[in-house]
């Protein structure tokens, strides 16, 4: 039981099981990682597919012909799809104000080719989904960045880049990934909402979607199963970085489930059962404690984790005792309209509505949570 099979849809990035992890204030654990092992052993463990930056594929090889070519025969030999492409625009020191938004010129256009470059391998690969994490648009001083025309060059960035995509005609769409701070002081697009708010000003909208992670919206202090949700209503959920965190604190990028497991229960339900059928991507790091084969043990944990919860929510959700409590709580009437066709406003006038009757009215929301929790922790 819990076994992954590719059906289920589980997604790695190279540069999770890839990472050395070296951190601030320590040098690297663990040797680089062949990606051509890493595709290997995630088909072995029942991975559907992996996810990759330009850079990641050099890890151990540095000629970039080559390396493609070695990651393509692995794709074959394994059958692993590549549903996901990404562009580093934080590592190199080039980028330390920034890709698409750094205040040097010179910068954004190097910046905007190394994108459109590794587009044209995304497509090769067949990707549908291009990540733009921008991770070091930002800035630690509100003197040093003018926010106002970093968006107007974040828009002429994305919108040169959409231009591409339709020009070439790739079957490709954008997922941006919030962040709220981390490498930078304080990130562009920090959040859920920043990002959904930004799309609305891009010349094509509908090319533009999120690619939410777990720990940054809770980084930020923010609900990741109510962002998830307004993006799913707004239908830009286009793609989802799963992960584990323990409140406000630097990026833990933890295996989903161990960090909030009440709130990953929950994202679950949401993703099984709110009608997503993109990758479950998973954007961890192994822990820097652990040594290589920890990794793997890591890497099957997340899906594992995540399929238990699935089976968790679906229990949840077939539970009489829950379904009575669901009405209990009126949760399936906030369904139902407000006003039935053919009223307005005025029809609001005459209705005999007893608000100190409705407000003695408890909502038992109470008993719902212990249900779901209870369910969560197995014994029900
Ligand atoms: C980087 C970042 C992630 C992003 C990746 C996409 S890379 O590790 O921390 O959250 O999803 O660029
Ligand atoms: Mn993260
Ligand atoms: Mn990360
Ligand atoms: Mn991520």
């Amino acid at each position: 039981a819990y076994a992954p099979t590719p059906a289920d849809k589980f997604t790695f990035g190279l540069w999770t099981v890839g990472w050395q992890a070296s951190d601030p204030f320590g040098t690297a654990t663990r040797a680089p990682l062949d990606p051509v092992e890493s595709v290997h052993r995630l088909a072995e463990l029942g991975a559907y597919g992996v996810t990759f930056h330009d850079d990641d594929l050099l890890a151990t090889e540095p000629d970039r012909d080559k390396a493609v070519q070695k990651f393509k025969d692995a794709l074959a030999a394994t059958g692993l799809q590549v549903p996901m492409a990404t562009t580093n625009l934080f590592t190199h020191p080039v980028f330390k104000d920034g890709g698409l938004t750094s205040n040097d010129r010179d910068v954004r256009r190097f910046a905007l080719a190394k994108v459109r470059r590794n587009l044209d391998l995304a497509a090769e690969l067949g990707a549908r989904t291009y990540v733009v994490w921008g991770g070091r648009e930002g800035a630690e001083s509100d003197a040093a960045k003018d926010v106002r025309a970093a968006l107007d060059r974040y828009k002429e960035g994305l919108d040169l880049l959409a231009e591409y995509v339709v020009e070439k005609r790739y079957d490709i769409r954008f997922a941006l990934e919030p962040k709220p701070n981390e490498p930078r002081g304080d990130i562009l697009l920090p959040t859920i909402g920043h990002a959904l708010a930004f799309i609305s000003q891009l010349a094509r909208p509908s090319m533009f979607g999120l690619n939410p992670e777990v720990g940054h919206e809770q980084m930020a202090g923010l609900n990741m199963v109510h962002g998830v949700a307004q993006a799913l209503w707004q239908g830009k959920l286009f793609h989802i970085d799963l992960n584990g965190q323990h409140g406000p604190k630097y990026d833990q990028d933890l295996i989903f489930g161990h960090g909030d497991l009440t709130s990953a229960f929950f994202l679950v339900d949401l993703l099984e059962h709110g009608g997503y059928d993109g990758p479950r991507h998973f954007d961890y790091k192994p822990l820097r404690t652990e040594d290589s084969s920890d990794v793997w043990e890591s890497a099957a944990a997340n899906m594992r984790t995540y399929l238990i919860l699935r089976a968790k929510a679906q229990a949840f959700r077939e539970d009489r005792e829950v379904a009575e409590a669901l009405a209990a709580s009126r949760v399936p009437d906030l369904a139902t309209p407000t006003l039935a066709p053919g009223e307005t406003l005025d029809s609001l006038l005459t209705d005999d509505f007893d608000p100190a009757a409705a407000a003695a009215r408890g909502y038992h929301f109470t008993r719902l949570n212990q249900l779901a929790l209870e369910h969560l922790l197995g014994i029900r």
